[in-house]
């Protein structure tokens, strides 16, 4: 048996590796609030925003944010966006990622009853050492958005915004984008709900839904929150045959470790999308073309209680798309 501290290192080497890494992301977001770089970025943008550009979509019958991830000297990257105000409702949010490494665009907002400046000011407040996960992301609304988008490709999600300020938050590991604020404004509008072939139950600790045939092709999965805690939905593929051991290995091993004979390596992983934090209670859509093959469902949001990944905790699983076999979890 490994012990704790043994484990810890463990985890604290796989959280700095580039491939694995979805809380880099959110420290990225801790250091740059605590940094005032919120209110710096809300203070220079204001939240009333330049005029609405709301693009059509095509076949989905919703408003678009679209989010283009460039490469950026000074934070690695940051993200552009066409209009800061946006009907409330399901926002379609399209990141499409020009940058070299692979990125993930999530919303915050402030928690029931708060407002944006309550938020900031709780992201600016230090705080004691809480497993490494900041607390304002807990108390924040998350509506989700499009994960694990890897270098040169785009990525959507469908996100529940409700009439008020939302911020972008995301990058990667290695990057700070400076926070875009959205206005969304009005609601209330009549709006189907985004059509899902597929149902993911998130819970403490682990993926329903997983266990169904998962056809290949372009589908859309319904990701919901029925947990506790924020939970995440990484997609990638990985090579035809790979194990959840294996994928857990790969999660857990060091960084500069020299990996095993047989064992997986960043290059195996194709990310391919998903769904980053959302609050518990909250729903997304990721929409998604998955070719053939196998693929690694992952969850990187820290436990705050214990500060383990919950993909330690159970949040990991490996399926097939478009085969019968019947995929482990
Ligand atoms: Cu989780």
């Amino acid at each position: 048996m490994e012990t704790t501290s043994a484990r810890t290192t463990d985890i604290s080497g796989l959280l700095t590796t580039n491939r694995v890494s979805r809380r880099g992301v959110l420290m990225g977001a801790a250091r740059l609030a605590a940094g005032g770089t919120l209110a710096a970025a809300l203070g220079h943008t204001g939240l009333a925003g330049v005029a609405a550009q709301v693009t059509p979509t095509g076949a989905l019958p919703y408003p678009e944010l679209k989010v283009t991830i460039v490469d950026d000297p000074q934070t690695g990257q940051a993200f552009k966006v066409a209009t800061t105000t946006i009907p409330a409702g399901y926002v379609l949010i399209t990141a499409v990622n020009q940058s070299k490494d692979g990125s993930s665009v999530g919303l915050i907002g402030p928690g029931p009853g708060k407002t944006m400046q309550d938020l900031m000011n709780e992201a600016a407040t230090p705080e004691p050492n809480n497993q490494g996960f900041p607390s304002f992301f807990i108390h924040a609304t998350l509506p989700g958005g499009p994960a694990t988008v890897a270098p040169g490709e785009t990525a959507q999600a469908i996100v529940q915004l409700a009439a008020g300020d939302w911020g972008l938050w995301g990058g990667s590991e290695s990057s700070n984008p400076p926070p875009v604020f959205i206005n969304a404004t009005g609601g209330g509008a009549a709006q189907p709900e985004p059509p899902a072939s597929v149902t993911i139950t998130e819970v403490d600790f682990a993926f329903g839904g997983l266990g169904a045939a998962i056809p290949a092709g372009k589908q859309t999965w319904k990701v919901v929150n029925a947990g506790t805690q924020p939970h995440m939905l990484s997609l990638s593929q990985v090579p035809a045959g790979t194990t959840l051991e294996q994928v857990l290995a790969a999660v857990s091993s060091p960084p500069n470790a020299t990996p095993a004979a047989g064992a997986l390596t960043q290059s195996d992983f194709h990310d391919v999308g998903g769904i980053i934090l959302q609050s518990p209670g909250a729903t997304a859509w990721t929409l998604l073309d998955l070719p053939k093959g196998r693929y690694s469902a992952t969850c990187f949001m820290t436990d705050p209680r214990n500060g383990e990944p919950h993909a330690m905790e159970g949040m990991i699983a490996v399926f097939d798309a478009g085969s019968m076999a019947t995929p482990a979890a």
